[in-house]
């Protein structure tokens, strides 16, 4: 008897809860179950008296919450009988595609942005053999082309639109659900296409419909000021920021996402570069939490909510980390502050450069 029953991946955790049947051969890498971590010092920094849970979903297998969305979708393309799976990505979905094609036993295409995908995020694609068209053009365009291919063939489309990713990426909601007994009263998550917010609405309300919770959290969307659609109320053509992963400006959960912020009473916010950027390096200096740039948003949103008192001092938030800071190497080393120390292979230069960093 194993002391504690295997971990087995998300599908066959909330299996009454999901599309699939007794006989459906799971696609999965063991996502899901991803730590809550408490802050400890960065409430204290900015003197609030406030409860932040990190949802740290840089740590699902290939590094994003997006598998969790892609054990389903793959899953059920298999079942479809679907031969090859495509997507449109600014890195981690086609990341994700790559892997769990690879398991699965089938071919993924996926569309990158020229340029303007993180490094680790490319090498993933390209080591788990998908085949990667990087196309003179933004996320958006890439989407269309997408939507294109997905009506002319058979290929599966593994995009948000696909709606068994919503379904996987719900249960990130039940997992803070019974981690803190009950909702937090904000939960603050990075916005692009829009899907993640919607599928965490959707968890969130399944619990509390089937009445295993009693509340419900008020959802924060937070972009970045340069691909900002839902604080501008309306599509922007050329977005620009630092954080690629949500270098959106059309997203494809539109009208879904309008109607969480409604229904959870939310609001939607931006932050600029500088600002995420800061956010990062205070998780990974203070916390020792270390997610991409356009994950730390969340916090970055956050803190300036709560300094601006919508977000009042006493509440429990949520914030999620959708990706891991490794996806990124190159703006991790430009964050870092204190470089590389170039050291002589001795004793004393080794003890002088100790002593002169010492906290
Ligand atoms: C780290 O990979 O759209 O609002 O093509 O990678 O559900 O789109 C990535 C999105 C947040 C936004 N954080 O989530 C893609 C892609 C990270 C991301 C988002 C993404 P959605």
């Amino acid at each position: 008897m194993p002391l504690r029953p295997r971990y087995t991946g998300l599908i066959d955790r909330y299996r009454d809860r999901l599309p699939v049947h007794d006989d459906t051969r799971i696609i999965s890498l063991g996502e899901g179950n991803t730590p809550l971590i408490r802050l400890n010092n960065i409430p204290r920094i900015i003197k609030k008296s406030v409860d932040i849970y990190i949802k740290y979903e840089g740590l699902n297998p290939t590094g994003s919450f997006k598998d969790r969305g892609m054990t389903m979708a793959v899953t059920k393309a298999v079942e479809e009988g679907s031969r090859a799976i495509i997507c449109a990505s600014t890195g981690n979905t086609s990341a994700s595609a790559a892997a769990y094609a690879a398991r699965a036993g089938i071919s993924a295409f996926v569309l990158i942005p020229e340029g303007k995908i993180a490094l680790g995020k490319l090498a993933q694609a390209m080591i788990h053999g998908a085949v990667v068209l990087q196309i003179k053009g933004n996320f958006d365009q890439g989407m269309d082309l997408v939507k294109q291919v997905g009506k002319q063939t058979p290929i599966t489309i593994v995009n948000s639109i696909n709606p068994f990713r919503l379904q996987g990426q719900k249960t990130a909601a039940f997992e803070i659900l019974e981690e803190l007994g009950g909702a937090p009263q904000f939960h603050c998550i990075p916005v692009g296409n829009a899907g993640n917010i919607t599928a965490h609405w959707m968890g969130y309300k399944e619990y509390h419909e089937h009445g295993i919770v009693n509340d419900l959290p008020r959802m924060v969307g937070y972009q970045a000021s340069g691909a900002a659609p839902f604080i501008r109320g309306k599509m922007v053509d050329t977005p620009e920021t630092v954080a690629t992963a949500i270098r959106i400006g059309h997203p494809q959960s539109w009208d879904k996402a309008w109607s969480v912020q409604k229904e959870s009473n939310g609001w939607f916010d931006e932050c600029t570069d500088p600002e995420l950027l800061a956010a990062q390096k205070m998780l990974t200096e203070h916390e020792g939490i270390f997610c991409e740039p356009a994950s730390a948003i969340s916090l970055a949103g956050a803190m300036k909510d709560i300094a601006a008192g919508k977000i009042p001092e006493g509440s429990k938030i949520v914030c999620t980390l959708t990706g891991h800071g490794l996806k990124d190497p190159d703006t991790a080393i430009k964050q870092s502050t204190r470089g590389v120390i170039p050291t002589a292979a001795n004793l004393d230069a080794v003890k002088h450069t100790i002593l002169e960093n010492l906290k």
